[in-house]
């Protein structure tokens, strides 16, 4: 039988930074309101989250990248709201954003989750930071189950500082 790791969307004891771009805010304000809920809803304490407003999706990275390096977070869920219609710059900016969001997730280990739309209209964007479909909650489901995961991912022994090849759940790692 395969060892399966899995997250749970646990919420206890986490520690949560999100970054939110100011930039289409009766947007991204949305997506943040939907991200808050998600993680009261399933049992993260006020004082255990911490958002940071940016002026846009450009700004993202930098900031994640200071979360995530301060050690004091499990996972850092960043939302924007890049809508095509309002810029040329469109693709430049979603490329740019989106790199440097997975930048900072490679270079730091750390969780760090993509909930910024990138749309052609207001009216996707929209329909993406609404009540019953909104990706700034689904990115927090994300944030609270990719925590888990590295939770756990990091009571796995490796082989070599394990050599009876047991894992602490169990199955043989080697
Ligand atoms: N920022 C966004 O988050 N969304 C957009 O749609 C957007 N548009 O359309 O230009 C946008 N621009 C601002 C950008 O993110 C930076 O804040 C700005 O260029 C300063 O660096």
């Amino acid at each position: 039988m395969a060892g399966v790791i899995e997250g749970e969307l646990r919420g206890e004891g986490l520690r949560f930074g999100i970054v939110a771009g100011r930039f289409n805010d009766f947007i991204t304000s949305r997506l943040l309101e939907g991200a808050l809920d998600a993680f009261r809803s399933h049992g993260v304490r006020e004082e255990d989250l911490t958002v940071v407003r940016v002026p846009g999706a450009f700004e993202i990275p930098v900031v994640a990248r200071h979360l995530a390096g301060s050690g004091r977070f499990h996972a850092i869920l960043c939302l924007g709201a890049v809508i095509r219609g309002e810029t040329p710059h469109f693709d430049y900016l979603c490329a740019e954003t989106s790199r440097g969001i997975g930048s900072v997730a490679l270079e730091t280990g750390l969780p760090v989750l993509f909930g910024v739309l990138t749309t052609d209209t207001v009216e996707q964007a929209e329909a993406r930071a609404g009540g019953k479909s909104n990706k700034g909650w689904e990115a927090a489901l994300a944030a609270l189950e990719m925590a888990s995961v590295m939770a756990k991912l990091s009571d796995v022994k490796s082989p070599r500082s394990n050599p009876s090849g047991t894992s602490d759940f169990g199955f043989r790692t080697s």
